[in-house]
C-alpha cells in the first residue's frame, strides 16, 4: 500500500550537521520525496504536533526540543516521504524513541542521546500511522506545497489576505 509519512529532522539533528546523513539513511527506503522544507516551530505548531503527549511529563521539554530551543537552531526540516509501506520502511531505519534503546545501526541509535535532564534527543521524527501520518502532514505543510495530491482539498477564494512575495 502506497503511505505518506511525515519526517522531521531535529534541532539535534540540524546543530550536528547530520542532514545528509539522514538523508541518505532514508534514501535506502527507495521511497519518493514529495516535499521538502525548512521550518522556525512556534510553540503553537511544537504543541499542536505533539497535543497527544499533552499529559507527560516531558512535554515541556519536546515542546522547547522542537522549537530549537535547547539546540540553538532554531529550525526543523519537514519532508513527506511517499511510496510502499512507507510509515514501517522509516520506522524502522529510524529505531526506538528512546536512542539507548534502539538498534545501535538505527538512526536513532547512531546518532540519538538522552540528556542529563532526560529529554530523548533522538534526531528525527516519523508519523507512527496512518492518521497520525496524515494529522501531521496537514499541519505541517499546505497541499500547494507537495508534488502530489495526497489528500482531498477544496478551493476557497480569500480576500484582502496578506501575504509576501518578491519585490
Ligand atoms: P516517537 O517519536 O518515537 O513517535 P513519541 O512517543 O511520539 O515517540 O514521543 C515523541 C518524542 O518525545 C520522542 O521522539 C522523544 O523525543 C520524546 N520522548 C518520548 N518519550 C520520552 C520519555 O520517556 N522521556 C523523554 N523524552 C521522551
Ligand atoms: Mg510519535
Amino acid at each position: 500500500m502506497d503511505q505518506a509519512v511525515l519526517i522531521l529532522i531535529k534541532p539535534d539533528g540540524l546543530k550536528k550537521s547530520l542532514t545528509g546523513n539522514i538523508l541518505t539513511r532514508l534514501s535506502e527506503t527507495k521511497l519518493e520525496i514529495v516535499a521538502a522544507k525548512m521550518v522556525r516551530v512556534t510553540k503553537e505548531l511544537a504543541e499542536e504536533h505533539y497535543k497527544h503527549l499533552k499529559d507527560k511529563p516531558f512535554f515541556n521539554d519536546i515542546i522547547q526540543y522542537l522549537q530549537g530551543q535547547l539546540h540553538d537552531r532554531k529550525k526543523v526540516m519537514a519532508l513527506i516521504y511517499w511510496g510502499q509501506d512507507a510509515i514501517k520502511k522509516c520506522r524502522d531505519l529510524a529505531g526506538a524513541t528512546n536512542p539507548e534503546e534502539a538498534e545501535s545501526t538505527s538512526i536513532r541509535g547512531s546518532y540519538g542521546r538522552i540528556t542529563t535532564s532526560g529529554v530523548y534527543e533522538n534526531v528525527i521524527h516519523v508519523s507512527s500511522n496512518d492518521s497520525e501520518a496524515e494529522r501531521e502532514i496537514k499541519l505541517w505543510f499546505a497541499p500547494d506545497e507537495t508534488i502530489v495530491d495526497l489528500y482531498a482539498t477544496k478551493s476557497i477564494v480569500q480576500q484582502e489576505v496578506k501575504s509576501k512575495v518578491w519585490a
